[in-house]
């Protein structure tokens, strides 16, 4: 029995008093013993078993749909080490306060005891956590999330070295809830949410906000990244690693089916939502996922869109607040086949075609084992990781940035990413269309100081011996009538090959104040039933809209005062001055 973990247990214990421990072993006697008594209790339902075997339902409260940023903090000593995007709570009032609503918080319950791996078993790179809870429901989610159990009690053995996660249901109320993270100690308190990043702590919370604070103090990034394999033709596999802000369809690129006319090409997934990269023995970037399963967001997924996720989700899963139609089968606005009559929403109330209400919940859920998926990259337990010839960033941009370009260099790629930002669509609360700063898509995942995080960045460039190239991708480009002008998902493999090209120093490229765009012909359209124009108008970069937008950057890095890396605003200045 590790001392440490034992100590630890017992001192919860004493604050939350529940009426039995369960040491979580991640067996499958003990899963299904788990499933059976949410069955009992109401936490899940019964999917169909037969078209859907060992798949289950669960309905979250309403008022506990989605990870909540305003309850969210970060509780470093100083308020300076959390910065000014971070939420800050100073640890003495987070463990005064946030430890009273812990006091006598699982009376009654069960207290869940889950060690787990983050990373592949045996790898040099993987990192223990432990996440106590009162949530069934996190217990069944983590086990297809990570490596769950003894796998990573051996793997822990008698060290204190292990991320502490503490999670209540608490009373479920937004007025209760906060998700406190202390990265000087690399602990975790969350309570009054039962959802996803909120309350799976290794995700969000651990591998993100903790992990991008011990990356920045033992040289590493722990980055919120899809991985993926590009195979060749002549069977070279190629890995790339690819930050996006949300709504940018991550999951979709991560599981890419190449179309007939990319004949012989072969997309391999290796992780769809996060990546921890390391500098490897050959001086190049070598990345891992640390996750063990998929938690995607389910409106939009169809056989058209992700065939390779709706393979996935078929059997072992957990839905979360999507609809079920009258055969117990889920169901989401976007997937396959006509709109059914009559569906039993995600609220569990009756609803009928013609609804104004959405029958999922917008932010509905699949949790599915990576495994299952039928593109899963042989590469996605090897302890080493892969190693990443490219970064790719992008964001979703009706004007402004053009499909691909390159940046100059790493420092200038650093400026690129920590420029991303993406437009707000329908799907999200607010005005549609306005453009949010999302530095490397780590706007709410980010532990500590964003301006430090920049110059951790630019420091890796200096360390890392053979850094990947950087590039921007914008699948979402419209034309002046608002449609989109490039196809997007499989077709997007044209563009990857373009990157693969210039990482192996051949696809054509010509310079631009923003950095290289592919050259005449580099690109390959053929087929596509693209005129000229539209090519052009895709590939264009308007000096007008790029001086509005390092305007935009100006004032997000003004936020950041005297801490912004000199290194930033000197990259800023160079692309106003070649902008003229
Ligand atoms: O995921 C998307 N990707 C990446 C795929 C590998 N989506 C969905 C985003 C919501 C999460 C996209 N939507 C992509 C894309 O590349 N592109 C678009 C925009 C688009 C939408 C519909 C069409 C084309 C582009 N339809 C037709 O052209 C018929
Ligand atoms: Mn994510």
């Amino acid at each position: 029995m590790n001392t440490a973990l034992k100590k630890w247990v017992d001192e919860v214990a004493a604050i939350t008093t529940p009426a039995r421990i369960h040491w979580v072993d991640g067996s499958q006697e003990e899963n299904d013993r788990l499933i059976k008594e949410m069955l009992d209790s109401g936490v899940l339902q019964n999917l169909n078993q037969e078209k859907f075997p060992h798949c289950y339902l669960h309905r979250s409260d309403p008022s506990d749909v989605a990870r909540t940023e305003h309850l969210t903090f970060i509780c470093s000593e100083k308020k300076e080490d959390a910065g000014p995007i971070n939420n800050w709570m100073a640890p003495g009032e987070a463990r005064e306060k946030v430890g009273s609503l812990f006091r006598g918080a699982m009376q009654g319950r069960t207290m869940y005891v889950i060690p787990y791996l983050m990373g592949p078993e045996g790898s040099p790179f993987s990192k223990v956590g432990v996440e106590i809870t009162d949530s069934p429901y996190v217990v069944a989610n983590m086990r297809i999330m990570t490596r769950m159990g003894d796998v990573a009690t051996r793997a822990l053995g008698d060290s204190s070295e292990f991320v502490k996660g503490l999670h209540s249901l608490g009373d479920l109320s937004p007025d209760r809830r906060f998700i406190c993270h202390f990265p000087e100690a690399k602990e975790i308190w969350s309570i009054g949410s039962g959802y996803g990043g909120n309350a799976l702590l290794g995700k969000k919370c651990f591998a993100l906000r903790i992990a991008s604070v011990q990356a920045q103090e033992e040289g590493w990034l722990a980055e919120h990244m899809l991985i993926l394999g590009l195979e060749s033709p002549q069977g070279e596999i190629h890995y790339v690693a690819a930050a996006f802000p949300s709504a940018c369809g991550k999951t979709n690129l991560a599981m890419l089916v190449p179309p007939a006319s990319q004949k012989g090409w072969k997309v391999w997934t290796v992780g769809d939502d996060i990546a921890w990269l390391r500098i490897g023995p050959d001086g190049r970037l070598w990345a891992i996922n640390p996750e063990a399963g998929f938690f995607g967001v389910a409106p939009g997924t169809s056989s058209k869109t992700n065939p390779n996720a709706m393979a996935t989700v078929k059997k072992n899963s957990i839905f979360t607040n999507v609809a079920v139609t009258d055969e117990g089968c889920p169901w989401w606005e976007g997937i396959d086949g006509e709109v059914p009559q009559h569906l039993t929403d995600w609220r569990g109330q009756s609803w009928t075609k013609g609804s104004p209400d959405k029958a999922a919940h917008p932010n509905s859920r699949f949790t599915a084992p990576a495994a299952q998926c039928p593109s899963i990259s042989s590469k996605f337990n090897e302890p080493q990781g892969v190693p990443i010839s490219a970064l790719i960033f992008g964001g979703r941009r009706a004007r402004t940035a053009p499909l691909v370009f390159e940046a100059f260099d790493w420092n200038h790629g650093v400026f690129v990413a920590a420029s991303v930002a993406s437009e707000t669509t329908a799907a999200q609360s607010g005005a549609v269309g306005v453009v949010r700063r999302d530095p490397m898509a780590m706007l709410p995942f980010c532990g500590y100081n964003m301006a430090d995080y920049f110059g951790h960045w630019l420091k890796m460039g200096s360390v890392v011996p053979k850094p990947p190239k950087i590039f921007h991708v914008n699948w979402f480009r419209q034309n002046a009538e608002g449609k989109f002008i490039w196809p997007g998902f499989g077709e997007n493999m044209r563009v990857l090959r373009w990157i693969l090209d210039r990482c192996q120093g051949k696809g054509g490229a010509v310079e631009s104040p923003i950095g290289y765009l592919p050259g005449n012909g580099a690109l390959d359209v053929s087929g596509l039933n693209l005129d000229a124009s539209t090519i052009s108008e895709l590939l264009s970069v308007s000096r007008d809209d790029w001086r509005t937008e390092t305007q935009g950057i100006g004032e997000f890095f003004g936020k950041f005062g005297d801490r912004l890396p000199k290194e930033m605003e000197a990259q800023r200045q160079g692309l106003i001055k070649r902008l003229g």
